[in-house]
């Protein structure tokens, strides 16, 4: 029978239910057959619904998809879809047969087919296809079969659901390349959501039954709103399931991530079909990721707030990250309790999540008096647990402990030149302190009884345990105590010292990979100033034109650049109308610009050759701008954009445009998200420039 949450969950997403759970979808090591089984129990207990088997590096999922399983492996995958049968959980089979599928060739769709059809076989009713992460240009082949890449998918995607029976649960990923165009994300979409070719034939010609994977406004998507939702939603003509990669760590080997789901509003949840997450290669320490989207799940729905009483600070009156984090390290606790010994080959044994003692058997050594009394270990504490997920909290962002010891740490070294005050003394202690935390909470993790956490856990709190160290000794000597600094970063040191090996060596090498690296975010807020532009500025201003051309020249180093209107105003060859042009500053000075000429015809009655004057009817009015990649938040130059067009258009224009050459991904993204320019005709622009226009 369903319960009342099904109910609604069913009501709200055309009569299906809310999809809810977890896809194992990231590059490494998969997780065990056991882990996965333990997923499923975790899952009904927290009331999720889903579990999506995406592998990346699962043999016979990707690199091999046309190959059946061997009886061995059906047997495991019999046993594993029964499990997730025995939970309630909606197993997932997906294949990603994207890296080298000729999608024309009849054999390949029919290798497809027999190998779901097998699957199927083993009892698996619910099936996907991922497209993500392959090359987005097709075989000369297929080019001749097909009118686009997506109606090559969407043909194989539809003809592969019809004849699974048009399973109630299929899912289709759309295709991207990462760091390129990824079209399951808003980021890379060409030129944007809502113009996306790609985006709308598969909104168009996916059969509606078929749900699509949507990752948000990035691969790891920071925050993703209702409005981007409804947006894509509207292209793809349903509402869209998210694979969430906000916990995944694939992508570096030096992160974790044990912060709460977070910054998705549960406003969302009516007008999504679902959401997936895409957690840590590492199975255990996804307790937090998994916990929290469970409770998040519940937000608003029947008695959840009940579970989670919010505080008046939130914004989101459903779920609050802060509190759903808590639920999920004390429940998370007495599993760090249980004995959990992994030893190769051998199965774990299960604990239930219910703390036990370890057994001291008969034969146990009891000391005598004056020899050495047993170890006990100290155990581990909630406030350990509030402070692992604080060192490893989300990606773009870190817990509160994490914050202060960042901002204590850079506070100290900027006023270690001068004699130390008490303040300074004051808040060398509390750092101390804050370090002696970490030390601790890591001696009491590494003789926590469950193994099985703390090996998926070592490196990582290895790791912080020994920065916190090197901090600390630091602090140390600049106040006087411990080896003088300069002893702690010259001599014969130990390799522990040099952190990062040769990909480390990469990094250092790289513009603003200083000492700054921790300061991804300075802890300082940043402050922007936007002004008119002034003679005095053009330096500047064509200095900052260079530097990125320059960037871009060695992105794409065949690019040849005929002189648009936009360089020569950027050069100072033009200049732009009074009024007209604002700069932006920051602390160390110049950091970008916009200038505009409201009436582009006139301005460039001399130097035009053959530019389509019909389009400066409509867009009398040409902009350009840059801004330095220092300038890491989109704000400043959003707000400088917006004035800039309202004193354009008290000039009396009714249109601007702006040229952008196609390697100015930056620029053209800018513009994209702006969401109120669009691509225009404009005849007589080189061809690897596209013109892009706004009405005012
Ligand atoms: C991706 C991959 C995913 C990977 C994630 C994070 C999707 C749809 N695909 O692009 O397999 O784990 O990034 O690195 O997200």
């Amino acid at each position: 029978m369903a319960t009342s949450v099904e109910v609604k969950d069913k009501q709200r997403t055309g009569n299906k239910r809310f999809v809810s759970g977890v896809v194992e979808g990231f590059y490494g090591r998969p997780w065990t057959m056991e882990q996965r089984t333990e997923l499923f129990k975790r899952e009904q207990k927290w009331g999720l619904n889903t579990y999506l088997y995406a592998p990346k590096d699962d043999y016979k999922h990707r690199m091999y998809w046309r190959d059946l399983y061997c009886p061995e492996e059906a047997g495991q995958l019999i046993a594993l879809i029964s499990a997730a049968k025995q939970h309630n959980i909606d197993f997932i089979y997906a294949i990603s047969p994207g890296l080298d599928i000729t999608f024309s060739n009849r054999k390949e769709v029919t290798a497809l087919k027999r190998k779901l059809d097998q699957v199927r076989d083993f009892g698996c009713s619910s099936f996907s296809l991922l497209f993500d992460d392959i090359e987005t240009e097709m075989c000369p082949a297929d080019k001749q079969a097909f009118s686009s890449f997506a109606h090559a998918q969407v043909a194989i995607t539809n003809e592969v659901y019809q004849h699974l029976g048009e399973p109630e649960t299929f899912l289709f990923c759309p295709t991207g390349q990462r760091g390129d165009h990824a079209d399951y994300c808003a980021a890379f979409c060409t030129p944007n959501v809502s113009q996306s070719s790609y985006l709308h034939t598969v909104g168009d010609k996916l059969l509606p039954g078929i749900d699509v994977l949507w990752t948000g406004p990035k691969v790891v998507s920071h925050k993703i709103s209702v409005k981007s939702i409804e947006e894509v939603s509207s292209v793809l003509k349903r509402a869209p399931v998210i694979w969430d990669n906000i916990h995944a760590n694939d992508y570096d080997p030096q992160r974790i991530f044990m912060g709460p789901f977070k910054d998705r509003p549960t406003e969302l949840i009516p007008k999504l079909r679902g959401v997936l997450t895409n957690p840590n290669c590492e199975f255990h320490p996804n307790f937090v990721a998994i916990h929290t989207l469970a409770t998040w799940c519940k937000a608003c729905s029947n008695g959840a707030a009940k579970d989670v009483e919010m505080g008046d600070e939130e914004q989101d009156p459903c779920y609050s990250p802060q509190k759903a984090l808590i639920l999920a390290l004390t429940d998370w606790l007495p599993v760090f309790l249980c004995t959990d010994q992994p030893t190769a080959g051998s199965k774990k044994e299960s604990c239930d999540e219910e703390p036990m003692q370890t057994d001291l058997g008969e034969g146990s050594y009891v000391p005598e008096p004056g020899e050495n009394p047993l170890y006990t270990a100290e155990p581990l504490t909630l406030e350990d647990l509030k402070l692992l997920s604080d060192l490893f909290y989300l990606p773009y962002e870190h817990g509160s402990t994490a914050r202060t010891m960042l901002h204590q740490l850079d506070w100290l070294k900027r006023h270690s030149q001068t004699v130390k005050t008490a303040e300074w003394c004051s808040r060398a202690r509390h750092f101390d302190d804050m370090c002696e935390a970490v030390v601790r909470m890591f001696n009491r993790l590494s003789n926590a009884p469950n193994r099985s956490i703390l090996y998926d856990l070592y490196n990582y709190i290895c790791d912080i345990k020994s920065g916190v160290n090197m901090a600390q000794a630091y602090i140390k000597s600049l106040g006087g105590l411990g080896k003088p600094s300069a002893q702690l970063m010259s001599g014969d040191l130990e390799p522990w010292r040099f952190r990062g090996g040769l990909s480390g060596e990469f990094q250092r090498m790289l513009p603003g990979h200083g000492n700054r690296d921790l300061f991804k975010h300075p802890p300082k807020t940043a402050v922007f100033c936007i002004r008119p532009y002034c003679p005095e500025d053009q330096m500047e201003v064509q200095n900052i034109f260079m530097a990125m051309q320059r960037e871009r020249q060695i992105q794409v180093p065949s690019l040849t650049q005929p002189r648009l209107i936009s360089d020569m105003l950027s050069t100072g060859d033009i200049s732009p109308t009074p009024q007209c042009a604002l700069v932006l500053e920051d602390e160390l000075g110049v950091c970008g610009y916009m200038l505009a000429l409201t009436d582009t015809k006139a301005a460039t009655a001399n130097i035009q050759g053959d530019m389509n004057h019909s389009a400066f009817e409509d867009f009398p009015s040409l902009v350009t701008g840059q801004v330095l990649p220092r300038v890491s938040d989109p704000s400043p130059a959003k707000r400088m954009i917006e004035q800039l067009l309202s004193a354009v258009k008290s000039c009396g224009s009714r249109g601007v445009f702006c040229e952008l050459r196609h390697s100015e991904r930056r620029m053209l993204d800018f513009y994209a998200k702006l969401g109120s320019f669009n691509p225009i005709k404009m005849a007589g622009l080189p061809q690897d420039v596209i013109a892009m226009g706004t009405s005012l």
